[in-house]
């Protein structure tokens, strides 16, 4: 491909993800969640850029976009190519969406040649967890873990995800044909870094060797609403002053613990006004680390932390689990295939952790699983500054131009078929 070419490619797949960044719920600023209208409106744009290629694109009973590119002889098995359409409140244009962007992308780059294997290009529902609290509904479809139970969970309005799947014309007793068959032999997700890490090391690329583990919680701390003006301090029972004081706790015990990391990134207290001693505080808590033994034992050091604080003030504190999700490692044989490709583009490989967590962790349960990390200027994502250049982007494609072509060659690959 002409560097011209390159370049072209790049570029649009950043305007494409500038497109998609406009599908929002919100007037101001991008959020999609699962199953929104957005997200419609994002699967409309998508098929409109894949009806070139010729190529099927069908919505699985999850909701995730799925795009499939034929092999050279039919009965091939499959690469799985993507990555997440939905995003965070206020997101970044890039994370998840650069991910199925250079899927397609590549399969555009490829001008119809075809290789020993199709390529299906995935567009998940929903990662982030922001719509139920809970992540990876659409790649839990694709391992066979979209259960009952996580059919149930109901959002803000008390809409179901069963409920939320029919609305959308979708039918959740088809789940389970969203699984994937044997006839898959691999994932790759592409993703921004979203850390500083590439930046500092001033490297456009990685391949991630494993994906750090996560604990999400959610707490309640319950007190006694009260007059601001007429409670004195010592009979209080302060359910914003508690979470306040534990909150605390969790950004101390979290500085204390090398490469650990626990963020309250929610909190909502009732009644909720000035005047008013507030009576319940929920607040949410994310903890991460490589290591799952360390991250248990602070997720569980947390938890009676803010047992104690609640006890010493004369307050309840209940807690529920919204995701234990242990550290994933990725494939050796992909990462080191993802290593060699990088260094055909002329830039250094470098391997990595990473502490966001992604679809790959789950795909990782299902078939053998690798993610080529992008680097993120300024480090900054889950924010409307989220960046990616299109030089970097110019690399990818290129770094997965070279993956396919090994893949494609390669004997590990055929007897994995
Ligand atoms: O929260 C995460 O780790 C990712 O952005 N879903
Ligand atoms: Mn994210
Ligand atoms: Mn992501």
């Amino acid at each position: 491909m002409t560097t011209t070419e390159m370049r072209e490619r790049a570029e649009e797949v950043n305007a494409r993800c500038r497109r998609l960044a406009t599908f929002s719920e919100d007037q101001i600023g991008t959020r999609r969640t699962f199953l929104s209208s957005p997200m419609r409106d994002c699967h409309r744009e998508i098929a409109c850029w894949l009806e070139p290629l010729g190529l099927p694109v069908r919505l699985d009973a999850a909701g995730n976009l799925r795009a499939s590119y034929p092999a050279a002889q039919s009965a091939a098995p499959k690469l799985l190519f993507g990555s997440h359409l939905d995003t965070v409140p206020n997101a970044g244009a890039y994370d998840g969406v650069l991910g199925v962007m250079l899927a397609i992308s590549l399969l555009e780059a490829l001008h119809g040649r075809r290789l020993p294997f199709g390529i299906e290009v995935v567009g998940f529902s929903e990662e982030e967890g922001v719509r139920f609290g809970v992540p990876f509904i659409g790649s839990r479809a694709l391992v066979g873990r979209l259960d009952a139970e996580l059919l149930k969970v109901q959002d803000s309005r008390g809409l179901s995800v069963k409920k939320v799947i029919e609305d959308f014309g979708l039918n959740p007793a088809e789940i389970s044909q969203a699984s994937l068959n044997s006839e898959y032999f691999g994932y790759i997700e592409f993703h921004i870094e979203q850390g500083p890490v590439l930046e500092e090391l001033r490297l456009p690329l990685a391949s991630v060797d494993s994906i750090a583990g996560q604990s999400r919680l959610e707490f309640t701390f319950h007190g006694r609403s009260n007059h601001a003006g007429t409670t004195p301090m010592h009979l209080r029972r302060d359910a914003l002053a508690a979470a306040a004081e534990w909150i605390t706790a969790v950004e101390n015990c979290a500085r204390s613990v090398p490469g650990l990391v626990a963020t309250v990134g929610k909190i909502e207290a009732k009644p909720g006004a000035t005047n008013v001693i507030a009576g319940e505080t929920r607040a949410t808590l994310d903890v991460r680390h490589g290591s799952d033994e360390i991250r248990t034992r602070a997720a569980k050091d947390l938890v009676e932390r803010a047992q104690d604080i609640a006890e010493r003030r004369g307050l309840t504190a209940r807690w529920k689990t919204l995701l234990e999700q242990p550290a994933v490692a990725m494939d050796t044989f992909l990462v080191s295939e993802i290593e060699c490709a990088i260094a055909k583009t002329g830039s250094t490989p470098h391997r990595m952790v990473s502490g966001a967590g992604h679809d790959a962790m789950i795909l990782a349960e299902k078939v053998p699983a690798a993610m080529i990390f992008l680097r993120t200027p300024g480090g900054i994502s889950h924010d409307p500054a989220e960046s990616v250049a299109v030089e970097d982007v110019e690399k990818a494609i290129e770094c997965g131009l070279h993956l396919l072509d090994q893949l494609a060659a390669s004997r590990i690959v055929r007897e994995r078929m």
